[in-house]
């Protein structure tokens, strides 16, 4: 049985302030965030809805580095930008704070510090790497070198991002500062662990055994991070950008960015309400749900509640309902490669259009797995769903009443079997909607507000009322005021979802005062109300605007393949006598097959003019072998041989690799002799 809270605290992920938000961050945290608080509200309930920029961390240093500006510039600029876009957007906050404010600050301090006092953290001693020239320890992020396993040479401290594996920054090879280029130094340095194994058992039970509700994302990934053992985490870091560690001989330390971020859920719902706060965060009937995206599932489920239950006085959240990933045209969302759509940039191309984008989002939600944005589909859910189902219902109620009663909501009459039939049809909205709502099914909750739509339109298309305007007035009266009804229904069961348009509605309507368990009544508007003239809520999205927004998509991906290339870093300089070196030459394939057990390899045999030769090249993901038989190729002859996959490779075929890393074997612009020179 689920427990009565007094009183729900809502926060949704805090935005690191070093870019705008996209579509990926709305579908997956703040839209689903925000339909949950706005049923709550509509509901009665005590509720806060808590959001903030996070503002400290690396990435934002990195950047403003890059663009020769303070930390404290970038994010004032990301904050108004993320802040006033969420606004217009119509994410309803209760606050939107940032964690530079003062408030924060000594939160966050003041938390470190009861922990530290408390005897609730570990200090060790590492060895990190410094920069001698600059006289910083630095961070992964700012420490380059060749990757150990793909020998890829701009791979960073704590990844590689050409072969995805995850690095320490000692791993590098041959590791160089960002700062100042120069070879960074292992030094020693102090910092403060939270030790999670010492609550590990606490965690396990509090997760595993009391909410076993947990989508099963989020389930399933806290239970295999506690079956592989929590480890103690560093909580401190040398930066100079962050929250100092109020310590003594902490100079030159700052809070990590995942300790002070989380508490600037408690500072920002300080800031709003610094007389009661504490009844949000320390007492057992408030219901604490945090909206997060799966990346962040860890320090939500694992991490916070162990710094809260080291601190002590607060609770703990009654649920975390992480979103999988949003994928935008078939490719993961990446903020370095502009492959988003970006909110401020929707609002200022789609003007008053937030509920399209809204809906999209909420219908397309990547609840239980990742899903993809498309265009295409952006069209058709505007077009078939918006325009043809809840857009034309509400219009055609609207203007038959203004056709036939002066736009005053008519008398209801007698109600026929089939017109009970469509109330029966839809009595239990409310609890239906209910139910999704309250378990995070936010999708499925929006099918069903579409569905009442639906069986407006239906009943309009059966009874039609414009066929009876001659015989029997009576019976249009019932037929457009049952109409006006669902309208008013409408209103309230999108309210969630597309405030705007629900905001229209009642407008129209002259509807001021509704609440949430007027669901499902058809008394909700007085017989005689004057309607507001009608206003069309959605308009068709021509195919042209969409094409737009793929073009603008496809430029993007050309310019990331162009600068892709610029990236790739002249070899050093040689001498004309190396270059000699090199035998280059023309040969034909004769027979070209498929290494067994090597999805990488394919087997040449090559009329090299000398009677011929065996190579072994790593195409076979870029040609079928039958491609490539009586091709020309160019191929090194003086390589030392060497064996792949047990096969004696006798020189290396030639091939261009473009942007997309496809491979283009070299073959000579007109046929020559097999084994002529490439000079
Ligand atoms: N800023 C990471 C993110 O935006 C981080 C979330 C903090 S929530 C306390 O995905
Ligand atoms: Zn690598």
């Amino acid at each position: 049985m689920e427990k009565n809270f007094k009183r729900i605290l809502v926060t949704s992920a805090l935005p690191y302030a070093n870019g705008p938000v996209h579509i990926g961050h709305l579908a997956g945290v703040y839209v689903p965030a925000d339909i949950y608080t706005r049923y709550q509200r509509l509901k009665g309930r005590d509720v806060l809805f808590i959001g903030g920029s996070d503002e400290h961390g690396v990435p934002i240093t990195l950047k403003a580095r890059k663009e020769g500006v303070t930390p404290q510039d970038i994010v004032d600029r990301y904050h108004s930008i993320i802040k006033k876009s969420f606004e217009e957007f119509g994410i309803s906050f209760d606050i939107y704070s940032r964690t530079s404010s003062a408030t924060h600050r000594q939160m966050a301090s003041d938390f470190f510090r009861k922990l530290y006092d408390k005897g609730e953290f570990i200090e060790k001693t590492s060895e990190q790497y410094y920069d001698e020239e600059a006289g910083q320890f630095l961070a992964d992020r700012y420490i380059t070198g060749t990757c150990p396993h793909c020998k890829n040479e701009r791979a960073y401290g704590d990844q590689c991002e050409a072969c995805g594996t995850s690095l320490n920054a000692t791993d590098l090879i041959n590791p160089k500062s960002t700062i100042s280029g120069s070879t960074p130094v292992l030094k020693e340095t102090k910092h403060w662990y939270l030790p999670l194994d010492k609550h590990e058992s606490f965690l396990r039970k509090w997760i595993l055994e009391d909410h076993p509700e947990w989508k099963p994302n989020v389930y399933g990934q806290c239970k295999s991070w506690l079956d592989l053992g929590l480890q103690p985490r560093a909580v401190s870091r040398d930066l100079d950008w962050g929250v100092p560690v109020p310590v003594e001989g902490a100079e030159g330390k700052v809070l990590y960015v995942w300790f002070d971020a989380p508490i600037g859920y408690i500072s920002n719902t300080k800031e709003l309400r610094p007389d009661d706060w504490e009844l949000y965060w320390k007492d057992s009937d408030t219901k604490l749900v945090h909206f997060i995206g799966k990346d962040n599932i860890v320090f939500h489920c694992i991490v916070f509640p162990a710094m809260l239950k080291a601190e002590g006085s607060y609770t703990l959240p009654e649920n975390v309902p992480a979103n999988e990933f949003l994928n935008l045209e078939g490719d993961k969302i990446s903020t370095s490669r502009n492959w988003a759509v970006w909110l401020h940039e929707y609002l200022a191309e789609f003007p008053g259009k937030q509920d399209v984008l809204r809906y999209v989002l909420t219908a397309n939600a990547p609840e239980t797995k990742d899903n993809d944005f498309t265009w295409k589909d952006f069209q058709a859910r505007n077009n078939n769903e918006l325009v043809a189902i809840l857009g034309n219902f509400i219009n055609r109620s609207m203007v038959l009443t203004h056709k036939y009663f002066e736009g005053r909501v008519p008398v209801c009459g007698e109600f026929t079997d089939y017109d009970k039939s469509t109330l029966q049809e839809f009595a239990d909205v409310k609890e239906r909607l209910e139910n999704c709502i309250e378990n995070y099914r936010f999708r499925e909750a929006l099918k069903e507000a579409m569905n009442l739509a639906r069986i407006g339109n239906k009943y309009l298309a059966d009874t039609e009322p414009w066929k009876l305007t001659k015989t029997d007035m009576t019976r249009v009266a019932t037929i457009l005021n049952l109409a006006l009804q669902i309208s008013a229904n409408l209103s309230i069961a999108f309210e969630p979802f597309l405030p705007f348009s629900a905001q229209k509605i009642r407008t129209m309507l002259d509807l001021n005062k509704t609440d949430w368990d007027m669901l499902g009544r058809v008394d909700i508007l007085a017989e005689g109300t004057q309607l507001a003239t009608p206003v069309l809520l959605f308009e068709k999205i021509e195919d042209s605007v969409v094409e737009g927004q793929i073009q603008k998509l496809q430029e993007t991906k050309i310019a990331n393949e162009k600068a892709n290339h610029q990236a790739e870093p002249i070899a050093p300089t040689i001498d004309f006598e190396d270059f000699l070196k090199l035998d280059i030459r023309v040969g034909k394939v004769i027979e070209c097959q498929k290494v067994p057990k090597a999805d990488k390899l394919l087997q040449f045999r090559i009329d090299d003019g000398l009677g011929g030769r065996t190579i072994v090249s790593g195409i076979a993901k870029h040609y079928a072998p039958e491609e490539l038989v009586g091709k020309q190729v160019c191929f090194i002859a003086n390589l030392a041989p060497r064996k792949l996959k047990g096969i004696e490779s006798q020189g290396m075929i030639l091939s261009a690799e473009d942007a997309d890393g496809r491979l283009i074997v070299i073959t000579p612009a007109d046929e020559v002799t097999p084994g002529s020179c490439v000079k």
